[in-house]
């Protein structure tokens, strides 16, 4: 049943269609997984918007308090480049701070969401027309055929590395031919915090990860039935992550093309994985994948980090 492909969460590739058949064979492991970069249709992308403005959900408060009050520190360490790209760049709203900053250069956001990014887009043109905006429609990889080595600052910001383990992130940021990296991270803190920001009481963390399976009801043709699945958010304190589960009832899924699995009651699918860092676990991984560390931005209640690191010269 289950193939040799590797479970990276940016291997989309083969077309969309393809990708979420692709995707969907993780629902026939065990445990059961989907990767996160299914969350993001329409709906989801607007769903994440609204988690990004929940009281629990402190991550994008405080890295824009990081933008805010960092920009020009930010820009001085990174040299000043001309050329910036941004992974999952979303609506981009954080970077704009960046951008504003920077005056005259080429900005190139990489995103699944083409809608999302059409708005950011759109904004940042009309806000902001010394910056030469190229979007790139597509998986994190596809930045690198579409930028030179050299003087480019790749911005990965928003903890979004936190949905890959570390091998998977050392395979991703190695495969970056930068010479500068800003990487947002978010801290390890007490579990509760976490817990509430990945389960907020107004259920919107819950309908952004049910909407997986809207989307594959829709996309696919499976047949889940929403009312026999319900999120939960998990801490692993030895993984040092949050991990995402969609719980069911117990159910039958179809997946046309794929076959069919009984999942027990109780049995999950594990959605997202959301790891939480201390400075030597962000050190460790910059290490592994060619860069060092240079300088940390951390807004003033010390929940996020911003790291600028520079590509480690050859030895
Ligand atoms: C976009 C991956 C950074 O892990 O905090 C938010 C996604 N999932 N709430 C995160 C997410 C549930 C988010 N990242």
């Amino acid at each position: 049943m289950s193939s040799a492909a590797p479970r990276v969460p940016w291997a989309g590739g083969g077309g969309i269609t393809g990708a979420l058949l692709d995707a969907a064979r993780g629902l026939f492991r065990d445990p059961a997984t989907l990767p996160p970069w299914l969350f993001y249709d329409a709906r989801g992308s607007e769903l994440f918007e609204e988690i990004t403005r929940l009281p629990e959900y402190y991550l994008t408060r405080a890295e824009r308090e990081i933008f805010e009050t960092y920009a020009e520190a930010i820009l001085e360490a990174a040299g000043r480049p001309s050329l910036i790209a941004e992974l999952g760049a979303g609506t981009a709203e954080k970077t704009e701070i960046l951008l504003r900053t920077a005056g005259r250069c080429r900005y190139v956001p990489v995103d699944v969401s083409e809608a999302a990014m059409a708005v950011a887009v759109e904004r940042i043109r009309a806000s902001l027309p010394e910056v030469d905006v190229r979007p790139v429609v597509g998986t994190h990889l596809d930045v690198v055929p579409i930028v030179a080595t050299g003087a480019w600052l790749l911005v990965f910001i928003g903890s979004s590395i936190g949905n890959f383990d570390d091998d998977e992130a050392v395979a991703l940021l190695s495969a970056m031919p930068a010479d500068r990296l800003l990487l947002g991270t978010d801290r390890k803190k007490d579990p509760d915090v976490l817990i509430r920001a990945y389960d907020d009481a107004a259920g919107v963390t819950a309908a952004f990860d049910l909407n997986l399976l809207v989307r594959l009801n829709r996309e696919l043709g499976t047949d889940f039935a929403l009312d026999r699945w319900h999120h939960e958010a998990r801490w692993d304190d030895a993984r040092s992550r949050i991990e995402m589960h969609l719980v069911t009832s117990g159910q039958e899924v179809t997946v046309p093309g794929l076959g069919s699995r009984i999942f027990a009651p109780g049995e999950s699918i594990h959605t997202e994985s959301c790891h939480k860092y201390d400075r030597e676990h962000v050190e460790r991984i910059l290490r592994r994948s060619g860069f060092v560390r240079e300088v940390t931005f951390t807004d003033a209640a010390g929940r996020f980090d911003v790291h600028l690191a520079r590509r480690a010269p050859p030895r």
